[in-house]
Formats: structure tokens, C-alpha cells, sequence
């Protein structure tokens, strides 16, 4: 799942999709908010399959409301979030188009690490070339259904 970022652009056309309902995108439509939120009602929607959104950092954070429900009703993602500290759009245009000029486009964000560990979820910040094999655990634990029965996601 992916929704108006960088890494969502990327995905746009680098993200390898072999069959229809693979790939849940905004579209152009490009609204922050889509992502996680919506992740949340795909794997209500389809509890036997591996949904791994990846939402723009701006809405995760806001979106990380959302993590009461998804924690308390069970609803297992695994979640990958790049952090580049800024609207990374808004601060590409300011430098290309406003001489470089910054407003608002640097953020100071909250440690992710911590955030999801405390609500009790597994979280781990992979080089990127490790990240592949991150995922590929992530997603193993969850199929292998290792939540606890606390109410407390596994990742
Ligand atoms: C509801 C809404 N508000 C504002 C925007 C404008 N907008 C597009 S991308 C973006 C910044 C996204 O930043 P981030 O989530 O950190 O992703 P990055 O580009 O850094 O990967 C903003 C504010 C939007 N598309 N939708």
C-alpha cells in the first residue's frame, strides 16, 4: 500500500505487482491520510493475506490515533515508515522553485522505535540493505501467529 511520499512515488513505478488487488495506491488523487488508514480497512477486508502499508511519514503520524483501534481489535500490519525528517516533496519544491527558501518543510518527529514499542508492537530500523530480510521476518512472525493473546499486535 503506499500513498503520496517519496517512497510512494517510487513505487509507482518500481514496485513489481503480478496480479489485480495487489497494489492499493491513492492514485492521483494524492491525499495524506489515505495510507495507513486505509491499511487498516484492506486487512479487515482480507485477514488472510500480508497488507504492508507504507505511508507518507506526515500521515503516519497523524494517522498513529489509529493505532488504538488496530491494537485493540488485533488488526496485524507490518508497517514500514521512512523517516527523512521533512516533507520531503514540499521541501524538494522550495528548494527548486523558491531559491532554497525553507518553511515548515523540516519536522522534528517522534521515535518511531519507541512509539510502536509502546503499544506494545515489535519494531526494528534496518539498513536498507538489511531491509528486505526485516520484512521478510516481520512478515513470517505474523503468519506464524505469534501475537499473545493480550491484545497486542505482533509487529
Ligand atoms: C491532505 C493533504 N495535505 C497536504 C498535501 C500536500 N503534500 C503532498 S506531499 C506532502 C509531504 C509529504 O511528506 P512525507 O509524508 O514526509 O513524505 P516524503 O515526501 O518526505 O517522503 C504534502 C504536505 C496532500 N497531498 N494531502
Amino acid at each position: 500500500m503506499e500513498e503520496i511520499s517519496q517512497i510512494g512515488f517510487t513505487s509507482r513505478f518500481g514496485f513489481p505487482v503480478y496480479g489485480p488487488r495487489q497494489y492499493v495506491t491513492c492514485g492521483y488523487q494524492d491525499n495524506l491520510g489515505f495510507g495507513f488508514n486505509t491499511a487498516l480497512g484492506v486487512k479487515v477486508a482480507n485477514p488472510g493475506r500480508a497488507v504492508v502499508p507504507c505511508p507518507a511519514m506526515a500521515d503516519f503520524c497523524s494517522a498513529c490515533r489509529n493505532s488504538r483501534p488496530r491494537f485493540k481489535h488485533r488488526i496485524n500490519l507490518v508497517t514500514i515508515v521512512f523517516n527523512n525528517r521533512s516533507f520531503g516533496n514540499v521541501r524538494r519544491d522550495q528548494f527548486d522553485q523558491y531559491g532554497g527558501r525553507l518553511l515548515g518543510a523540516d519536522l522534528v518527529n517522534p521515535d518511531f522505535l519507541k512509539l510502536a514499542e509502546s503499544f506494545g508492537a515489535l519494531a526494528c530500523a534496518p539498513r536498507p540493505r538489511r531491509s528486505q530480510g526485516a520484512l521478510e521476518r516481520a512478515l513470517k512472525r505474523r503468519s506464524a501467529g505469534r501475537d499473545r493473546g493480550t491484545g497486542r499486535a505482533g509487529q
